[in-house]
């Protein structure tokens, strides 16, 4: 059954594949080619049987609306192991469990998962085929909708299952949403499974998961591969995998052009940034990545990046016409909505779209809607996965063969109080020092305290294949490569708040003149003025020309106040302490040089 339609000869994807059919014990497997014809075939059959809703063809050519299992919403973190041979090799913010345990647990589940379903062997790459950068794997899924969402977020297809040759090194990842289909029974709309495991084995480049048919839970490509396996991989490779979006500015003036990097914990708006329309002029900003960056250095020893992904994965709510109308262009067809509202006539709506909010929708559970309804018409985790190749400010460097030189990194997160709009740190380690110790106010989202902060170094914590630590300890290692080549690192922060709780800086477009002075401080245009923190715009130096009056918010907005950066001093220390004597000395000596400026 395999062999029959093997597009590859390769005898170990070959025995690989016999292996997990044998195992999971589908009905038949297709090897996909990635072609248009095959996404007319799988879309047809799920429309045929009620998995997949189309849309309105004059309002949304080629796309289509699912809707999942109200329980298989959002990616599940407690489910989600990282199971190296060694506990300590996980640390203590991964959730661990041996290999051999693990799949000691697991093979009974995936026995005969697949019945009464086909197997897809979905072959990928994550960044342009045999790039420099770039990595290859292959998903068998029995999930349809997968595919689809593969075919859209990665370079799917023939070309990638050739670049998988014996003796080369892939990424082997099975993904079944454990739900058997016996003879006679009648399938659901979304089949998953109450019991839910995304586990990854990084020694053998492997992902399993089990029972969910939802986002980073399905598509392995995503936060499985090109975030938690591809950490481990960085690491023993000398480069780095990376949450992050990338984009590139470039200078309308000079037309010099420059590329950045910023990593910002989930939901603190990354794609806006990514789809950035400046407010001020001098700059054409692109976009070349929203959610996930690989970094290497390059022959001419400069860190190098690439988006290893070929789509946007971004969460519908809160993206609209004012917020970011480059996204919402971008999604004008060939996208596949998820949780997401159906209009009457045939589109989709949600939470933001537009400021008028429709008088009737079927929301995302199905059922009829209105704005007295007292509930949200689209779930707060619904999604678009749409083209990347679809967005009108998409940069040429997006298909650049072995990526594009970094000039900065920025680190965010969103906190009301201490951090200032941006700084510059003083150094490639003070850099990974802010990076190790990004957090978050909790809001009243979350559980615990409301203002507690949230920790979520390098907005890696639940992406992080290895020991956080270690992984510190390697970004330090990585700058010092780099050396004076090193991309220069920023700390920014757009969601401080004033005494009376207002937001102080306005957000969105006007982030691109933080952005503008980022770069020019790279050129060395800007002095700053350096503090116990960092390098902070000096008078004058951060563009507000048709912003005049935020500059009585400079103060309140650039205010470091000694006593409560030291009081998150002890905090940072109580974090460090976690990872015991795994946190890399010069961490523990930017901490404490910190504070003593802070004391000065
Ligand atoms: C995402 C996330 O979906 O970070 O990108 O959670
Ligand atoms: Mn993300």
């Amino acid at each position: 059954m395999v062999r029959e339609g093997a597009t590859t000869t390769n005898p170990e994807v070959l025995q690989w594949v016999t292996e997990v059919a044998e195992l999971t014990k589908p009905s038949a497997v297709v090897w996909c080619d990635g072609s248009q014809d095959e996404w007319n075939q799988i879309t047809a059959e799920m429309v045929e049987t009620g998995s997949l809703i189309p849309l309105n063809k004059d309002l949304r050519p080629g796309s289509y609306l699912a809707r999942s299992h109200p329980a298989d919403v959002a990616r599940v973190e407690d489910r989600t192991f990282i199971c190296s041979e060694n506990e300590a090799d996980a640390g203590p913010t991964n959730n661990w469990r041996a290999p051999a345990d693990m799949k000691a647990e697991l093979m009974p589940l995936f026995d005969g998962s697949m019945t009464g379903r086909t197997m897809y062997v979905v072959p990928f790459s994550m960044g342009p085929v045999g790039g420099a950068i770039s990595q290859l794997g292959i998903e068998l899924t029995d999930s349809p909708y997968a595919v689809l969402n593969m075919r859209i977020m990665t370079r799917m297809g023939q070309a990638a299952l050739d670049g998988i040759t014996p003796g080369s090194e892939w990424v082997r990842t099975v993904h079944s949403v454990g739900a058997p289909l016996l003879e006679g029974a009648e399938d659901v709309a979304w089949p998953c499974n109450d019991t839910k495991y995304i586990t990854h084995f990084p020694e053998t480049l492997e992902v399993w998961s089990y029972g969910s048919g939802y986002g980073g839970n399905a598509l392995l490509s995503k936060k499985c591969f090109a975030l938690r396996i591809a950490s481990v991989m960085g690491r023993s490779e000398g480069w780095l995998a990376e949450h992050m979006l990338l984009l590139k500015l470039t200078n309308t003036e000079t037309g010099k052009a420059y590329h950045l990097s910023a990593a910002f914990p989930s939901a603190c708006g990354k794609t806006n940034l990514a789809m950035l329309q400046p407010t001020i002029s001098g700059w054409k900003v692109e976009t070349i990545g929203d959610d996930i960056a690989w970094l290497r250095p390059g022959r001419d020893g400069r860190l190098y990046a690439i988006n290893p992904e070929a789509g946007f994965f971004g969460v519908a709510p809160g993206t609209g016409e004012s917020t970011n109308p480059v996204a919402m262009e971008t999604l004008w067809g060939n996208t596949i909505y998820t949780n997401v509202a159906l209009t009457d006539d045939g589109d989709v709506w949600w939470e933001g779209k537009t400021d008028e909010v429709p008088a009737h929708l079927t929301d995302w559970l199905g059922e009829s809607w209105t704005p007295e309804s007292g509930r949200p018409a689209a779930h707060p985790n619904s999604r678009f996965t749409a083209p990347i190749q679809q967005t009108p400010t998409l940069a040429d460097d997006w298909f650049e063969q072995d990526g594009v030189p970094l000039d900065a990194i920025l680190f965010g997160g969103r906190r009301a109080t201490n951090i200032p709009l941006v700084a510059q740190s003083l150094s490639w380690q003070h850099g990974v020092f802010v990076g190790a110790t990004i957090s978050s106010e909790k809001t009243a989202a979350q559980e615990g305290t409301v203002g507690e902060l949230r920790r979520d170094p390098f907005a890696m914590l639940p992406f992080c294949g290895y020991n956080m630590a270690d992984y510190w300890g390697h970004w330090l290692e990585v700058g010092e490569k780099l050396g004076d080549k090193a991309p220069k690192i920023f700390q920014v922060n757009w969601f401080r708040k004033g005494a009376d709780g207002r937001f102080l800086w306005p957000g969105f477009g006007d982030n691109s003149r933080v952005i503008d002075w980022v770069i020019r401080s790279v050129e060395g245009e800007h002095e700053g003025r350096r503090t116990a923190i960092g390098t902070l715009p000096a008078a004058g130096e951060l563009n507000l020309s048709g912003i005049e009056s935020v500059e009585s918010e400079l103060d309140e907005l650039f205010a470091i106040d000694p006593a409560s950066w030291l009081a998150e001093c002890d905090l940072t220390e109580e974090f460090f302490a976690q990872f015991g004597d795994r946190v890399p000395a010069a961490l523990q000596t930017e901490l404490s040089e910190l504070r003593a400026r802070l004391s000065a």
